[in-house]
């Protein structure tokens, strides 16, 4: 059984093989892009069982994007076909000076049609961690309740609840998210704010005051991504300040934020110190950027600890 389970929307996603518009573009690399998936995938690569729900189409983009998961090593027993809607899709624009934008095709899709009875009990009771992103609640109404109930079943069989506010402002706006996001808070037990994320759900202030403030909340711990200036991570009885890992090459940085928070969860589960788990995250978080792509970038164990001992953080 698994140890760890997540729910949420993965999406075929199209890389441009050109930079620019995508009216000019011509080829396209075919891949796959879901924060929760690239969670479970980099866990699974660290040694950690996981299980991923979700929903796809009765279609080749559906097989495409599960076969991927599955060949991964991940759970994909509770995935479900929908035949009235389509998988969802994604495109990748890339700009002159490497800024990605991306344009969704997911409105309606299989996946923003997940219901709570796709939620299967007997898997969280065996688990002992449950992962959200904040992706999930703006898909859908059914998908909001999704995240509702799995958070209900956590608290119910014991899980510790993760949580990445991932706030994606192509699908909701920022009044929404704040107001959602912001009532799922005290129901989590570890988040992983972006700073940016962090100010929009608690007010403008410096990274101290954050940890301070999602502590009062009641979330046990807390792992602030200030980006180049490092990561925060706090708990109620200790507060560090983790350099980042120096990358020559930052490639493609999508899928950074999922690769720190499997670093992290894995060291969670690993009963290992609030530093050690931010050192994870952060050496996972470097590593995703050097390769293209959502997860191809992340490593196995022996990897990881390989990369850790050999590469020089940044102090200042
Ligand atoms: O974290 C990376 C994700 O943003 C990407 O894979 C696509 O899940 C995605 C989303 O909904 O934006």
């Amino acid at each position: 059984m698994s140890e760890v389970i997540t729910l949420g929307e993965t999406m075929v996603m199209f890389s441009p093989d050109q930079n620019g518009p995508l009216r000019y573009v011509q080829r396209f690399q075919k891949r796959i892009a879901g924060s929760e998936s690239n969670v479970a995938i980099g866990l699974v690569r660290l040694g950690h069982p996981t299980a991923w729900i979700s929903r796809i189409g009765n279609d080749e983009f559906g097989e495409f994007l599960l076969r991927e998961i599955r060949g991964e090593g991940v759970d994909v027993s509770m995935v479900k076909i929908d035949p009235e809607a389509p998988t969802g899709l994604m495109f990748k624009e890339v700009h002159p000076g490497g800024e990605t934008r991306v344009t969704y095709y997911r409105k309606g899709s299989a996946a923003s049609r997940l219901s709570t009875a796709d939620l299967d009990h007997s898997y969280f009771q065996t688990a002992r961690l449950l992962h959200l992103t904040g992706i999930t609640p703006a898909l859908s109404k059914s998908c909001l309740d999704v995240i509702y109930e799995a958070i209900r079943l956590a608290r119910h069989y014991g899980l510790t609840i993760s949580f990445d506010p991932n706030i994606r402002r192509k699908l909701w706006t920022d009044k929404d998210a704040k107001e959602i996001i912001g009532g799922l808070l005290s129901q989590v037990d570890i988040i992983f704010p972006g700073l940016d994320e962090a100010q929009l759900l608690l007010g403008p202030e410096d990274p101290e005051n954050l940890l301070e403030k999602f502590l009062k909340l009641g979330i046990h711990t807390v792992a602030l991504k200030c980006g180049l200036d490092g990561t925060w991570v706090a708990s109620n009885e200790a507060k560090h300040w983790i350099p980042i890992f120096k990358v020559n090459q930052c490639t493609d940085p999508i899928g950074a934020g999922d690769a720190f928070a499997a670093g992290f969860l894995a060291g969670f589960l690993e009963n290992r110190t609030l530093k050690e788990c931010g050192l994870l995250a952060n050496a996972m978080g470097a590593m995703a950027v050097t390769t293209s792509g959502d997860f191809e970038g992340l490593p196995t164990r022996s990897q990881l600890e390989a990369y850790i001992s050999n590469q020089e953080q940044i102090y200042r």
